[in-house]
């Protein structure tokens, strides 16, 4: 099977979880595409979607599905979403499509958090995926430097603007034995936005598809 074949399966399978009659939170990625692409099957049977990205929020549109803004909505009961690493803890690096920001917001609503992963995707240790942290462009340096005496290397998105208007900077090499306590440290240097480690809020449900079909873990 292909990687694309395995994701899809991933993403079919959080169908499962969808509850009638619910608003749905939507990720971004090519393994949440296939998720949204799979909705729209059933899209009579749900009110609506919140999505975690523009380019999420107009595929679903696409599909004639209607979006919600979040602040109209208070209750959430599934959000499906990618990650780039995820470890056994359940905890994930995400961002690599640079929309962490609103996965993490509409992620923290959500009661249930279904990530959709490859094999790939599975690691014992967070951290070989460089670590995405959006920031506020006047703080981007400084951000920098920050993050490098922490022991990462720090590397612009060059040509990237996030949904939200900053920028990302990509921090490889780090380190990351404590996922909940490093995410903690980064979200409190001043000028970050967010970083991609979802490791106090993480995945409560692993769609994992390998070519043996697809593992459930909880
Ligand atoms: C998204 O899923 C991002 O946080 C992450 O980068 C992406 C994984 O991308 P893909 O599903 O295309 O492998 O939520």
């Amino acid at each position: 099977m292909t990687q694309d074949e395995l994701k899809q399966q991933a993403a079919l399978r959080a169908l499962d979880y969808v509850i009638d009659g619910s608003i749905v939170g939507v990720g971004t990625g090519s393994t949440a595409n296939f998720f949204i692409d799979g909705l729209a099957g059933m899209k009579d049977r749900i009110v609506g979607a919140v999505a975690s990205s523009e380019v999420s929020a107009r595929r679903l549109a696409s599909h004639g599905i209607r979006l919600f803004d979040m602040n109209d909505v208070d209750d959430i009961p599934v959000y499906v979403d990618g990650a780039d690493e995820i470890n056994g803890g359940l905890a994930m690096i995400k961002g690599g499509g640079g929309a962490q920001t609103r996965e993490k917001i509409v992620a923290a609503v959500a009661r249930k958090f279904v990530c959709i992963c490859d094999a790939s995707k599975r690691v014992e240790r967070l951290g070989r995926f460089p670590l995405p942290v959006e920031v506020i462009p006047m703080a981007r340096a400084q951000v920098a430097r920050e993050l490098a005496r922490l022991g990462g290397r720090p590397v612009l998105r060059e040509g990237f603007i996030t949904d939200n208007g900053n920028l990302i900077l990509d921090v490889h090499g780090l380190s990351i034995t404590d996922p909940a306590a490093l995410e903690a440290t980064i979200d409190g240097i001043v000028g970050v936005v967010t970083n991609g480690l979802f490791a106090k809020r993480g995945a409560d449900v692993l769609l994992l598809a390998t070519p043996g079909g697809v593992q459930t873990f909880e």
